[in-house]
């Protein structure tokens, strides 16, 4: 069987659907080296929603457009959009923390079931960066837009410029400026970056990522967020990963591509995160005590799995009308 149809036909429908537990090796279609294939037994039903921490409002309206037939990119986007207009959020879109110059710098990507997708770094003063993001996406020849011409681009395509320093998060610096200290926060937030992953009523995926990255940062520093593999990879045929947290370290190991990657290779969502995360914490000069990463992913099957190095991270999860935050499960428990 090739592999696409495999996949094809071990896709849930809405009704949500069985599989048993098969290990399959097959031969891939001209376009594909041979691989291999787990399907784990699975229930799930669809649509499903995952997002990065605890931001029930935004995966209410991701599953909102899911729910009116819309597809997983329509949603995912939307669903980020809620996080970017409010201002009580300190790290992503309008309100976001600064860089230690004053200055709210965005980054934002977006990926759809084709394998498509856009992103924009250091945009300033666009509050929907995910949005600019897909315009990128969809409108240009190009995958990724910097500083003044991603803004210009936005600007041209009828987005609105405006200050996205807050009255609150301009307090947040001017304190942060008495001493000055550098130093990655963890959980600095009930809610960081977002990033979601969708699947839609045909077994589609998609996901997006949105933030103001790390408050304080050094002007012109871009995360992991807009980094197409680090900060999000999709791949409809095997799943998709997100993450959050320290972008260095999840660039250094392009952290989302390699939790795809281990599912491809039959782990769980779960596991893979996992394993996402020991390759962090592993390293002989990893100073993973003083920084957060969380991984959340999910697979053809809906299965979805989440992993941090330190407590508190969550997920939130809208699936079968509920929509829950969910604890993680952690790696320093010492
Ligand atoms: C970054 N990963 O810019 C983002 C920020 C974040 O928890 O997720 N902070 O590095």
């Amino acid at each position: 069987m090739k592999r696409r149809n495999f996949i094809k036909n071990t896709a849930l429908s809405s009704a949500g659907l069985a599989i048993g537990s098969t290990l399959v090796s097959c031969a891939d279609d001209n376009t594909k080296t041979s691989n291999t294939v787990v399907a784990n037994t699975a229930k799930a039903s669809l649509p499903l929603v995952i997002a990065t921490w605890h931001v029930e409002a935004a995966t209410a309206k991701a599953m909102e457009v899911l729910q009116a037939g819309g597809n997983a990119l329509d949603a995912v986007e939307q669903g980020c959009r809620v996080e970017e207009a409010n201002e009580k959020g300190q790290s992503v879109g309008k309100g976001g923390l600064p860089d230690r110059d004053g200055n709210v710098t965005l980054d934002a990507c977006i990926m759809d079931k084709h394998g498509n997708c856009g992103s924009v770094v250091y945009l300033q003063n666009i509050t929907h960066a995910v949005s600019v993001a897909r315009k990128v996406m969809e409108d240009t020849p190009h995958v990724m837009l910097a500083g003044e011409g991603a803004k210009q681009y936005a600007i041209s395509q009828g987005f609105q410029a405006e200050d996205l320093l807050t009255e609150a998060s301009k307090k947040a610096w001017e304190d942060w400026k008495v001493k000055s200290e550098y130093k990655p926060i963890i959980n600095i937030e009930n809610h960081d970056t977002i990033g979601m992953l969708a699947i839609d009523n045909n077994g589609d995926i998609s996901g997006a990522c949105t933030t103001s990255g790390l408050a304080y940062k050094m002007g012109g520093r871009v995360g992991d967020s807009p980094i197409i593999g680090s900060g999000l990879f999709v791949d409809n045929e095997i799943g998709a990963a997100v993450a959050t947290g320290l972008g260095e370290e999840v660039v250094k190991t392009v952290g989302s591509f390699l939790v795809v990657e281990l599912m491809r290779q039959g782990k769980s969502p779960q596991d893979a995160c996992e394993e996402a995360i020991s390759r962090i914490v592993n390293k002989p000069t990893s100073d993973y005590k003083n920084f957060q990463v969380g991984y959340i992913a999910v697979n053809k099957q809906g299965e979805t799995g989440s992993y941090s190095i330190h407590q508190w991270f969550s997920m939130t999860k809208f699936q079968d009308g509920i929509n829950e935050q969910i604890q993680s499960d952690y790696f320093n428990k010492a």
